[in-house]
């Protein structure tokens, strides 16, 4: 048996009961078989497999605060440092019902590889919490992120571990993160980033995923030749990641028609209003049907249903494994050219495969949506050196990045005779610096 296929095979046995993150080693070890041929006998005897899909540590933990009616509540917190190879272990914290230790575990291992890939000192981890954010008040919020933060500090630290915002945790629970950890440590560092600007937060920060993931579409599609001016994009999810690719894809001359949370999308022919849209999800929390009642061109639709329109590129921003193979038939039949993932794994491993058959130019999360992580290095890099930078500098570092990962990881698919297949580029230019820096360091 092959060295990949007696890892799968022992990942798999080991960890049976997480299949999103047996999904997520299952495409990087696939891909990543000429370049563990190449090196077999090394990476063997220095149990390069076994050591990256597991994690250095999973820590989790209790969270109890007391809600509005005095009732004590209990959630489940998690923090997975994977491999800080590289640099401190980086990733975000999800807070979402579904979360479990394999969600955690398939972004942290996924945050390995895309951390590597922004050229950026940092490691890989994630973490998160089943807490649900929707509904709750502001007090509610702070009562869960103080008592999450209690326990997550004795952990963490501006050298050791930097979380971030992820699905449910934006800029008002950092900023009640924050200030916990201050309280408990007393002492004021980089210990997260997305923080607010009044207090070591980076400008662009907030934008930088969902442009980054512009910045590297348009790269991508300028070498077929072609640009974004007039292009139909259909965007999933209505969240910080989609809301910015929204806008970018506008401003460079693009139609996104569509949009999408957990309840249902709209279809929006005369392109998606993003200042309305900011208002509906950023400032009052609210469903899509208010983004319809506000909007007379707009279509509401129960469920989901956003990959059935009409584009040339379809850009998912909302979750895991939301376009199915089904999803990819429809879009290859339309015509859709070009899939970049603003979102962590969203595509099924079948629905991935059948539009690279199909000669759709695909780029997977690792390298699209690794903006946002990048852009958090460089508040790391501000916060040490205790300066701020302005949004057009910072934004500019951001697109070089997003530039330089697509060539590297076009570079890293030819190498390899695999051009073309930026899933497999991604995943070894990913992989071959974590690796080395690995071999460097001997065992441990
Ligand atoms: P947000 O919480 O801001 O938005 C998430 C959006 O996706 C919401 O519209 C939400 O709908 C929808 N959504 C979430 N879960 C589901 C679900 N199970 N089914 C259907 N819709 C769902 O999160 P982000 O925009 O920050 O994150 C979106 C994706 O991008 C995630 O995969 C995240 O891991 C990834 N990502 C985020 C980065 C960041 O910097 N924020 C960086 C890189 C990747 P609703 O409003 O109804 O909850
Ligand atoms: O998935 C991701 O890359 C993020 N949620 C951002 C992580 C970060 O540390 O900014």
């Amino acid at each position: 048996m092959s060295y990949v296929d007696e890892v799968l095979e022992l990942v798999k046995q080991k960890n049976a009961s997480e299949p999103e993150f047996l999904q997520a080693v299952t495409e990087v070890l696939n891909s990543l078989r000429p370049v563990v041929e190449a090196n077999e006998e090394l990476y063997r005897k220095n149990a390069i497999l076994e050591r990256i899909t597991e994690p250095d540590r999973q820590i989790m933990f209790r969270v109890p605060w007391v809600d509005d009616k005095g009732q004590v509540q209990v959630n489940r917190g998690f923090r997975v440092q994977f491999n800080n190879a590289i640099g401190p272990y980086k990733g975000g914290l999800r807070l979402h019902p579904s979360v479990n230790l394999g969600i955690i575990k398939f972004l942290g291992f996924e945050q390995i590889f895309k951390n590597s890939l922004t050229s950026l000192p940092i490691g890989g981890g994630k973490g998160g919490s089943d807490f649900d954010p929707k509904g709750k008040s502001d007090r509610e919020i702070m009562a869960f992120c103080q008592s999450f933060m209690t326990e997550l500090s004795k952990y963490i630290g501006a050298d050791v571990d930097v979380p971030a915002g992820d699905i449910g945790t934006g800029a008002r629970e950092i900023g009640f993160m924050f200030g916990q950890y201050k309280r408990i440590k007393g002492m004021f560092e980089g210990v997260l980033t997305g923080k607010g600007l009044t207090y070591g937060g980076s400008l662009a920060r907030t934008e930088a995923t969902g442009y980054g993931l512009l910045y590297l579409t348009e790269e991508l599609i300028k070498c077929h030749g072609e640009s974004m001016e007039g292009k139909t994009v259909v965007v999933s999810g209505a969240g910080n990641v989609a809301i910015y690719a929204t806008q970018k894809a506008q401003q460079m001359g693009a139609k996104v028609v569509t949009c999408s949370d957990s309840t249902g999308w709209i279809y929006d022919p005369e392109g998606i209003d993003v200042a309305l849209l900011k208002e509906v999800k950023e400032v009052k929390r609210a469903r899509l049907t208010e983004y319809a009642a506000a909007r007379p061109s707009a279509q509401y639709h129960e469920g989901r249903g956003v990959w059935q329109i009409k584009c040339d590129i379809a850009l998912p921003c909302a979750t895991q494994n939301e376009l199915l193979l089904d999803d990819a038939k429809q879009l290859v039949a339309n015509g859709c050219k070009c899939v970049c993932e603003g979102a962590n794994m969203p595509t099924t491993i079948d629905a991935t495969e059948y539009l690279q058959a199909n000669g759709v130019w695909f780029v997977g999360g690792k390298a699209a949506n690794a903006g946002g992580v990048a852009t958090s290095a460089l508040e790391m890099s501000q916060n040490s050196e205790r300066l701020s930078w302005s949004f057009e500098e910072v934004d500019a570092k951001l697109k070089g990045i997003m530039v330089n990962i697509y060539h590297n990881i076009d570079d890293a698919a030819k190498r390899y005779g695999m051009e073309g297949n930026y899933v497999a580029g991604a995943n070894i230019a990913g992989f071959e610096k974590v690796v080395n820096a690995m071999l460097a360091q001997g065992v441990c």
